[in-house]
């Protein structure tokens, strides 16, 4: 039996999931698999000294959004002895890869490279990283203060659709070149001093496997600084983005790279198997897009965790031409659609945490709670929102009475679905199946309003943590790739991947005239919030 590792270094945590597999088929023709261990770190309450109020640091510009690179690598120690400690057996580990959240950005001087070819075990990764950030903090995909950088970025390159055209999405505020531009202007001189540019996703897997590791297509799509035809680096992007941009950052390689051995000092230090390959590492959302099975046109799956996001497999590249979505290389080597949105957990949790209720309180407002809302509309947009664009955060209400805690639930559960399914459209998928995934995916109250508001079947996850699982499959699929024995995405995904269909929730056929006013009203709303349109009338 091998076990493959999957790591997701997310915005609040980092997790691992192991699986193990049987390297031989059955008479059957059935592959023994299963979930061996399914370990989560929690940044605040276990790495309390950096200061971070979920896994990000407080500005008081609320468009400013950082987190700290020290705080994952340390991280990364406490989870390998964590596994340690529960007896995992590390030395059956053929091979890891890894999935982080998209965007986030990370500076390293020249020194890095020598530093990560020389990780000594007696000593941990913080202190192997010391003196080597040029850049003290990184700034992470809920930072939305480049909105110049961007507009420098777009008119360099032609207007936002020759960017979207270009690299898979329009300029966005959170993405990766946008946020480098912003250091280069505000920083020069620490700019000039970096060597080298990871993302969160390369950057842990440089850690790991003791080397700077490349980037994925699914990731470097998230930077606007990659051809998303050619899979590399646009020299027209990169050249409106900063000065010797090339030189800086890594190479792009496809999601099955394998990067290298794992560094002697998870060998020594945790018992890992010298011989397990590090594979590239990729975002958390093409992870989750394997981590869920879709790995076939015709399918969509939300996941609803820090940022709730919609995405679906693309077989053929098509970019959103309002401007809002994006299109990320698939670790398949194809592509995929995704829409994200910002106030996804944080903005349900602000309204839990206003009545002072759990989970379970919180699903019985839902359920004392009509439908439709009678007519009330929450725009939740409590910390800048991405979709659509709001840089100037702070709920809006129509109609809403703040005061009445079902409805105040029902809202922002209600909001949430319906900007889904409004800013979802350009990606033209027929929903009759959603599959859902991430901590809110557990709530059924939440998935009957999702299957209600999209009038689709809802089969939630049977995993819980999609993109630690999908980056384990792309371990396991990397791994018999280079061994020259390569398995279909179909039969990698089977199995693991596989919906609880049990949980699963059917719209309810009561409920389609009132949500397709419902979608109606929202969209007048959010139209009239963004100056777009007049003031709705709530009596329809
Ligand atoms: C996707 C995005 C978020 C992060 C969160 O574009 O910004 O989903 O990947 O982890």
């Amino acid at each position: 039996m091998s076990f493959y590792l999957g790591l997701d270094s997310s915005t609040q945590s980092l997790s691992a999931l192991l699986i193990e597999v049987d390297p031989a088929v059955s008479e059957a023709g059935e592959r023994h698999r299963r979930i061996v261990l399914d370990l989560t770190l929690n940044f605040d309450d276990q790495l309390p000294g950096y200061g971070t109020k979920s896994g990000v640091f407080q500005d008081e510009d609320p468009q400013v959004v950082h987190s700290s690179p020290l705080m994952w690598a340390e991280a990364l120690d406490c989870l390998f002895a964590r596994m340690q400690d529960e007896g995992v057996d590390l030395s059956r580990v053929v091979a890891i890869a890894g999935s982080g959240q998209q965007h986030g950005s990370v500076y390293l001087g020249a020194g890095a490279g020598e530093a990560f070819a020389g990780l000594d075990p007696e000593r941990s990764l913080v202190q192997h990283l010391q003196g080597h950030l040029t850049r003290s903090s990184a700034p992470v995909w809920m930072d939305s203060s480049t909105a110049r950088e961007c507009e420098e970025i777009t008119s360099a390159l032609g207007g936002p659709q020759s960017v979207a055209e270009l690299t898979g999405s329009r300029a966005f505020e959170r993405f990766t070149g946008p946020q480098i531009r912003k250091f280069y202007q505000q920083e020069t001189r620490a700019y000039e001093l970096t060597d080298r540019v990871h993302l969160v996703s390369s950057f842990m897997a440089s850690l790991l496997a003791g080397r700077h590791a490349p980037i994925d297509p699914g990731d470097g799509s998230g930077m606007n600084l990659m051809d998303i035809r050619e899979r590399d680096w646009s020299s027209l992007a990169l050249e409106a983005t900063a000065p010797d941009l090339a030189s800086k950052l890594p190479d792009i390689a496809p999601s099955t790279t394998i990067v290298g051995k794992v560094s002697p000092y998870f060998v020594q230090r945790f018992g890992v198997n010298p011989e397990a390959s590090v594979v590239a590492w990729s975002g958390d959302n093409p992870c989750s897009l394997i981590g869920v099975g879709l790995v076939r046109p015709g399918q969509v799956a939300i996941s609803l965790g820090t940022s709730d996001t919609l995405f679906g497999f693309m077989p053929e590249l098509r970019v959103d031409p309002a401007g809002e979505g994006h299109v990320f290389g698939a670790p398949t080597g194809d592509y995929m659609s995704l829409i994200c949105f910002k106030n996804g957990s944080l903005a349900r949790e602000k309204v839990r945490d206003r009545f002072g209720f759990d989970w379970l309180a919180f699903d019985e407002a839902l359920a004392a709670s009509p439908p439709g809302n009678n007519g009330a509309v929450l725009l939740p947009w409590f910390d800048p929102e991405i979709t659509p664009t709001v840089l100037d955060a702070g709920p809006r209400v129509y109609g809403l009475d703040w005061k009445d805690a079902p409805a105040a639930a029902r809202a922002v559960v209600e909001a949430q679905m319906a900007s889904m399914s409004i800013h979802s459209r350009w990606m033209d998928v027929e929903t009759d199946t959603i599959y859902a995934t991430g901590g809110a995916s557990k709530n059924w109250a939440i998935l009957q309003i999702m299957a209600d508001v999209f009038d689709a079947e809802v089969l939630p996850s049977s995993v819980g943590q999609t993109a630690a699982l999908g980056a384990a499959l792309r371990a396991w699929h990397a791994d018999r790739l280079a061994a020259g024995d390569p398995i279909p995405w179909s039969v990698v995904v089977e199995g693991f991947s596989a919906p609880d269909s049990a949980g699963r929730v059917s719209p309810n056929p009561a409920n389609k005239e009132v949500y397709q006013n419902f979608l109606r009203r929202y969209e007048a709303c959010e139209r009239h919030a963004l100056g777009l349109g007049p003031e709705p009338d709530l009596t329809n």
